[in-house]
């Protein structure tokens, strides 16, 4: 009797493992790229299981942006935040750096020297009979008002830092949609044509089978990267849209100050901005089920000549200039003007509304027309 209980449950246990494989491999991206092995192509051929892409886009989608060590990733041995790209988590880098570091160093190294003293000063053969003083104005004075003035220097910033980040983006910003799915991320580009970018993380070159697309180190760190990459304007403020379709998630991209629930039912909201150019990763931040380690997040933020190039490879439409539009600055410019001699105008018999101009006209144009304000 024991003995085929004993059975059943082993019988039991390699069935709930071999359900959770077959899960497991249910939940295995469904648009993986079946492309040829080499991963350049591979990257310029990956297109979005979204309808949007089937209008046949006329402007191939800009090579990848090679990811830094250094940036938008973690790093070995790293116990520091990461560096920041954006003005918001410059100023929680400094407040943590310059700040609350400090203060915290200084309060802990005071109470262990205090400790140390007492305990040593006041010990019983040292001072065998002991004071009776129970009240000192003077320092009780002190010990309310020093911590008061304390909590006052933290809160100024702090405060600050905290309405920044929830402050509705400008009207220019251009509007992101992050929908959560178990478990890979959806995005939507509203004020481009609507077009919809499904990212999937990248298996191993061992996981996949033949001909599938695996990671290659141009796609980025292992678990982190994703077959479709986001990509963003350098310095240009973002509105990012969460929400989700199945249950909580959560959006966050470290190096850019940026973590948002995603809620079925319910569209947050918040604001940020990606200053320097390059490769940003991040993870789903809310436990969100089996796969809830394998939804990483990827964005690029290129400059905008780049940016409008992607938007139309993925059959997206280019918003129309705003006067509000600031102008571009200096090291845009010279990126813009790097990123136009490569872009290869849309052949003739393309002329399609998507393969509009050239892109010095859509570089000036940093706004969103399709905002909601
Ligand atoms: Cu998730």
């Amino acid at each position: 009797m024991r003995k085929t209980g004993l059975k059943s449950l082993l019988l039991a246990a390699g069935l709930a493992l071999g359900s959770t494989g077959a899960i497991a491999q249910e939940a295995a991206p469904a648009n993986t790229t079946t492309a040829a092995a080499d991963p350049a192509a591979a990257a310029n051929m990956a297109a979005p299981a979204a309808p949007a892409a089937a209008a046949t886009p006329a402007v191939e989608a800009p090579a990848l942006v090679q990811p830094e060590s250094e940036w938008g990733q973690p790093i070995p041995k790293g116990i520091a935040l990461p560096e920041q790209v954006s003005p918001n988590g410059k100023t929680a880098l400094w407040l943590h750096d310059v700040i609350l570091m400090p203060i915290i160093v200084v309060i802990s190294l005071f109470v262990l020297g205090l400790l140390g003293w007492v305990s040593w000063r006041y010990r019983r053969k040292a001072h065998p009979v002991p004071s009776k003083t129970t009240h000192n104005t003077f320092i009780e004075v002190v010990w309310t008002v020093v911590p008061v003035l304390i909590l006052v220097i933290i809160a100024v910033p702090s405060i600050g830092l905290l309405s920044a980040q929830y402050k509705p983006a400008p009207a220019n910003a251009l509007t992101i949609k992050a929908i959560g799915n178990q478990w890979y991320w959806t995005y939507q580009y509203p004020d481009n044509g609507e077009f919809e970018v499904t990212a999937n993380m990248l298996k191993e070159q061992d996981q996949v089978g033949k001909g599938e697309r695996f990671r290659t180190p141009l796609d980025g760190p292992r678990l982190l990267a994703v077959d479709n990459r986001i990509v963003v304007p350098v310095g240009r403020p973002i509105r990012l849209i969460t929400t989700s379709n199945d249950v909580i998630h959560s959006w966050a991209l470290p190096a850019a100050w940026v973590k948002m629930d995603a809620v079925p039912g319910r569209l947050n909201e918040v604001n940020f901005q990606i200053d320097r150019p390059g490769v940003y990763f991040g993870q789903c931040s809310e436990l969100c089920g089996a796969r809830h380690a394998y939804m990483p997040i990827a964005v690029e933020a290129v400059p905008v000549a780049q940016f409008n190039q992607w938007v139309l490879s993925k059959g997206g439409t280019l918003a129309p200039p705003a006067a509000s539009a600031p102008a571009p600055t200096e090291q845009d410019a010279a990126n813009t003007a790097d990123a136009s001699a490569e872009a290869t105008p849309a052949p003739a018999d393309n002329g399609t509304e998507a393969a509009v101009t050239t892109n010095q006209a859509a570089t000036a144009n940093p706004a969103g027309a399709g905002n909601a304000e």
